[in-house]
């Protein structure tokens, strides 16, 4: 059945001048990315204290590694679906905009968004554990592993976010101000339980933006949402470019 889209929602997103968008995993499902958490996530399988922390690392790179390596292949070979186009698209639309995301897939600049911000960092790049240096490697699979920084022989760290870890400062400031001053907040396919990622929608909702959730699933974000879109984020986002008379 075709998604039924409220004509005041259509209204504010014309009218939006200042517009945030928090994307998680669930943008990226009906690409092929699993998500974390439900019933077919990640977590399910694996468990976060054994891959996604600074710990985990430190005990077993190779596993930790592995495990990263194992992901570039899955995601390497996606693209990105209309919720990432429509995304990119009212980037296009808005004066002040700032697409604030979760993944570390990549798949909004791939979609031609370039107005972001990667909370949780990036797959495609490596970390020198010693020196700090960042680099991107897109190579799949990693002809070593774990692999060693070409320069000091130190070992190279996936440059993403773990658990316990602090948030980029500059990416975290930047997604901040966005939350405070925009008049429209679009929350996209997250479980809204991960923090501080999660107290962006909050913030926004308390400054008097009005907040938009687009998940299949009820969140704990739920309640702040102006509206609700229960369905999935592509589907959504072609309702939503047919309303606007937007291609995605
Ligand atoms: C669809 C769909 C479709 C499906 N369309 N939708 C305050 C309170 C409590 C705890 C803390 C707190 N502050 C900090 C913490 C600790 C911790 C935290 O939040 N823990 C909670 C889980 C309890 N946070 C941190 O440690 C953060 N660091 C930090 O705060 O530093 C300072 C500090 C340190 C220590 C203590 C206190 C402060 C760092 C968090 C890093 C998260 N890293 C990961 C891994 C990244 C690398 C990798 O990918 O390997 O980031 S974990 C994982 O979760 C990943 C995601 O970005 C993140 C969020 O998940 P997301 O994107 O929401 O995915 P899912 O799977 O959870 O949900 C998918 C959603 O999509 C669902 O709702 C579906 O319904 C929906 N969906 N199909 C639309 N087609």
């Amino acid at each position: 059945m075709e998604m039924r889209i409220p004509r005041e929602l259509v209204k504010a997103l014309v009218e939006a001048r200042r517009v945030a968008v928090l994307t998680g995993a669930g943008v990226s499902a009906e690409s092929g990315v699993p998500t974390f958490r439900g019933k077919d996530g990640l977590w399910r399988r694996y468990s976060p204290q054994e891959l996604a922390t600074p710990q985990a690392f430190a005990r077993d790179p190779k596993l930790v590694w592995e495990w990263y390596d194992w992901r570039r292949g899955l995601i390497a070979p996606l693209e990105p679906n209309p919720a990432h186009r429509f995304i990119a698209r009212l980037e296009g639309e808005v004066p002040d905009f700032l697409l604030i995301t979760q993944n570390i897939d990549g798949l909004h600049e791939k979609a031609g968004s370039r107005k972001l911000v990667e909370l949780h960092g990036n797959i495609w790049k490596v970390r020198c554990t010693r020196e700090g240096t960042v680099k991107e490697d897109r190579r799949v699979p990693l002809p070593e592993i774990p692999p060693k920084c070409e320069n000091c022989g130190a070992l190279l760290r996936p440059h993403v976010v773990w658990f316990g870890e602090s948030l980029p400062v500059d990416a975290l400031e930047e997604a901040m101000g966005a939350a405070e001053e925009c008049d429209l907040f679009l929350v996209v396919g997250t479980s809204g339980v991960v923090y501080p990622a999660a107290s962006l929608p909050q913030v926004a909702r308390s400054r008097g933006a009005l907040v938009v959730e687009i998940n299949p699933e009820e969140t704990p974000l739920t309640p702040l949402a102006t509206w609700s879109l229960r369905g999935k984020a592509g589907e959504v986002a072609k309702a939503l470019a047919r309303e606007l008379g937007w291609e995605v």
